[in-house]
This record gives C-alpha cells, sequence and structure tokens, in this order.
C-alpha cells in the first residue's frame, strides 16, 4: 500500500482519474456501420444543436433560412458569429476548441479551413482509434431507436463494433404509442386498438425481437417533465405490461431521462427544447411498485437533482447518472456532483458525455474530468484532515468505480 501524504494528494488523484478508462453509458455515437448516423469532423462540431441555439441568438438568418444553408454554409455561419464576432466562451463553444486541441491542431491559428482538411482526411476508423484512445474511452453505449431509420442496419445483420455497445431506446412507442402501434402492425405485429392480452404479448414480442437483434445493455427513454405514473395511459400500460416485466425477465435497467419540456420552438429543430421540473412523486412510486426492477435515473432539471439524490439513498435499485444537456456545464457539473459524492458517496455514475459527434468525446470527458478530479481532492483532503490514510490503491478503486465499475456492476446486480 502506498499511502499519500498531503503534498503528494492533488497530483496523484489528477494523475489517476485522466489514466482512468472509461465506460460511457450514453452517447448518440455510432460506427460506420450506422451510415450517415456516424458524425465526426469539425462542421458536426460546429453544427451541433448547443452551438445552433446559441448563434441564431445573434444571426439575423431566421431558423428557417438557416436550415436551408448546406451544413458547410451552417458551420462557416456558427464559426463567424461564435468564434470571430465575439469569443467562444460558452461551454459548447470550448468545446469545439478542446476537441481541436486535443486532435493535436493549434487553436492559435483560427484557421478553420485547415482544421477541416486535417479531420476530413482521417479515415473514420483511425479516426475512431485516436479520438477513443485520446479520450480513454474503453466503450460508448449507443441510442438505437427500433422505429427509426438504423432499423435496416440491424435488420440486415450488419456487424457492429464492440466497442459500441446498443441500448434499445424507446421514445416513439412510449411517448406517441398511437402512431408506433401503427407501425407495429405494419410490420407484422398484431396488436389491437383496445390493450387486451393479445396487445400486451405483441408489444413483449416485438421487444423481445429487438433485444435478441440489438442485445442492448438496458432499455432507456426520454419522457417529458409532466411523466406520470400511474396513471390511466398508453405509456403506463406500456411501462407495466411490458418494459418492466422485460427488464425483470433480463435483468436489464430502465434507464428514464426525465425533465424535458418539448419543443417550445419548434423552428429550432433539435435546439428548440426546453427544460421543465419534474415530480419524483412517479419515480418514488416506481420504485416502491417494482422493487424487482433496476432503474437508471437522470433528470434535466436542476431543481430536481436534490430530491433525486435523497431519493437514491433510499433504493439501491435506483442509479443516478450524469449531467444531462443543459446540465452539462462547469457551473452545475460542479454544484451536482458534490452533492452527491456528499450524499451517496461514490454509489453514483457523475457523467456521461451525451456525444453525438465522435470528436466530442474529447472534450466532454476533459472538461468533466478536471472538475471531478478536483473535487476528489477536496473530499480526500477532508478525510485526511480527521488522520484517515490515503492510500493511493482506493483512490484508484473509487475513481475506477465512478468512471466505469458501477456501471458494470450494476447491469449484473441481481434483486
Ligand atoms: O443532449 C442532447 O443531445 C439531447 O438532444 C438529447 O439527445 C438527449 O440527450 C437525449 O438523449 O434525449
Ligand atoms: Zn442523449
Amino acid at each position: 500500500m502506498t499511502t499519500l501524504t498531503r503534498e503528494q494528494l492533488p497530483a496523484a488523484v489528477r494523475q489517476i482519474v485522466a489514466a482512468q478508462p472509461i465506460t460511457d453509458m450514453h452517447t448518440h455515437l455510432y460506427p460506420p456501420a450506422f451510415g450517415a448516423n456516424m458524425l465526426r469532423g469539425v462542421d458536426e462540431l460546429l453544427t451541433y444543436h448547443y452551438l445552433v441555439a446559441e448563434t441564431l441568438r445573434w444571426s439575423t438568418l431566421s431558423p428557417e433560412a438557416f436550415w436551408l444553408l448546406s451544413k458547410r454554409e451552417q458551420a462557416d455561419l456558427v464559426w463567424q458569429e461564435l468564434f470571430l464576432a465575439r469569443s467562444p466562451i460558452s461551454e459548447a463553444c470550448r468545446g469545439v476548441l478542446t476537441s481541436l486541441q486535443l486532435m493535436g491542431l493549434d487553436t492559435g491559428t483560427r484557421d478553420l479551413a485547415a482544421y477541416r482538411r486535417t479531420l476530413e482526411e482521417m479515415p473514420a476508423e483511425a479516426h475512431i482509434d485516436r479520438v477513443l484512445a485520446q479520450a480513454n474511452v474503453e466503450s460508448v453505449v449507443m441510442t438505437n431507436d427500433a422505429f427509426g431509420d438504423e432499423r435496416d442496419v440491424w435488420l440486415s445483420g450488419a456487424a457492429v463494433d464492440p466497442r459500441f455497445h446498443a441500448v434499445l431506446r424507446l421514445d416513439p412507442l412510449l411517448n406517441d404509442y398511437p402512431r408506433s402501434r401503427r407501425k407495429l402492425i405494419e410490420w407484422g405485429y398484431a396488436v389491437e386498438e383496445e390493450w387486451t392480452e393479445q396487445s400486451k404479448a405483441e408489444v413483449r414480442r416485438f421487444l423481445m425481437d429487438w433485444v435478441g437483434r440489438m442485445k442492448p445493455l438496458y432499455v432507456a427513454v426520454s419522457f417529458p417533465s409532466t411523466f406520470v405514473f400511474p396513471d390511466d395511459s398508453d405509456r403506463s400500460r406500456l411501462i407495466a405490461d411490458c418494459i418492466l416485466p422485460l427488464c425483470r425477465d433480463t435483468n436489464m435497467p430502465f434507464a428514464m431521462m426525465i425533465g424535458v419540456r418539448g419543443k417550445v420552438n419548434p423552428a429550432l429543430g433539435d435546439a428548440g427544447y426546453m427544460v421543465g421540473r419534474a415530480d419524483l412523486e412517479s419515480v418514488t412510486n416506481l420504485l416502491q411498485r417494482y422493487p424487482r426492477n433496476k432503474f437508471f435515473v437522470t433528470m434535466l432539471s436542476r431543481e430536481n437533482q436534490h430530491e433525486l439524490t435523497v431519493l437514491a439513498r433510499k433504493f439501491g435499485q435506483l442509479m443516478v447518472f450524469g449531467c444531462w444537456w443543459f446540465l452539462n456545464n462547469p457551473v452545475l457539473i460542479g454544484d451536482m456532483t458534490r452533492m452527491r459524492l456528499e450524499m451517496l458517496g461514490t454509489s453514483v455514475i457523475p457523467q456521461h458525455s451525451d456525444a453525438r459527434i465522435l470528436d466530442q468525446l474529447l472534450y466532454k470527458w476533459s472538461h468533466s474530468k478536471r472538475l471531478i478530479g478536483e473535487i476528489l481532492i477536496d473530499k480526500y483532503n477532508d478525510i485526511a484532515d480527521t488522520g484517515w490514510r490515503i492510500e493511493r490503491a482506493e483512490i484508484e478503486r473509487d475513481v475506477a468505480d465512478l468512471f466505469k465499475d458501477n456501471f458494470w456492476r450494476f447491469l449484473k446486480k441481481k434483486l
């Protein structure tokens, strides 16, 4: 055992955190087999929906006119408005710069054409290898929509890069059942108009077919802030009669991402969503009524975070994860992570990247690792104040739990 002195502690924690390989439990990344779903490179980085929203605050273009531009023109406009006409200090802008820097590019030159050239010349596989190695990400979890355009990839039985794990994402089924039902019928599942035993069995058959095809690690959904369970709705019936039994039988967690408040400005596309405070009563109901189901939960509203953390103290079947979307900013990651570590110790998954563009793994993880590392230094210092010995191997264990092992252990956990 190597006991660390107070002087050695900060550098040791920073080094251990940097060296820790990551399993990224929620991304929107795909390997090349998924064709146009796989996004990478400078133009994709610049047209990330977080940056589109910021650009349209300055630009005199209407959202409609923005969407008529080619991707390259959109990227040029974002670069002009957010990086040249003013300083790129927002977290999303800073992220582009960190990503370029970690790809070995010199952000000092501001030479957009050169950045494009370098990344475009890189073959997809080499690009993936380089980013994963540089970000120290061992594997990522995708977001796989059985109702979306990736269906054909799965149906063709294409081999999927083993570093990309699947997740069965069910937003269309749970958030728009009437439409999904019509699709199910089209695909040969005899789901009836009424919620009958046959309807339940057919939805379950559909889910099992996709579990067999995708081999997902868990089942996931994003819910609006108005999510209620139980109630007299298609969604509650599907959760109770299909999703939770399936998850229990296959020992998969059900991941709920709660707190989206619809597209308040639909013209902005993916950038048009709002955040809303949700009611934790519904999550509590699920935990109480289904003690043999496991739940991953992340919430979008800052105001829900304390209550969710308290709830996790009551239920070992609940794993809190990530600082999601509008919370993925240093000030909020700092607050949330401190609170979670103070109330739950290391029994959380502090972060996921939500990366949509391969290169974003670089900034999302380097920014988060730095913040989490500094918080850990404070926490180890606090216990060292009491005379507790700080062992290097124990820090390594804790850090591995946070960035990787808690996730895999929770998947295996049997209730
Ligand atoms: O963070 C995002 O990129 C959002 O647009 C959503 O995709 C969200 O993360 C989700 O998974 O629904
Ligand atoms: Zn996401």
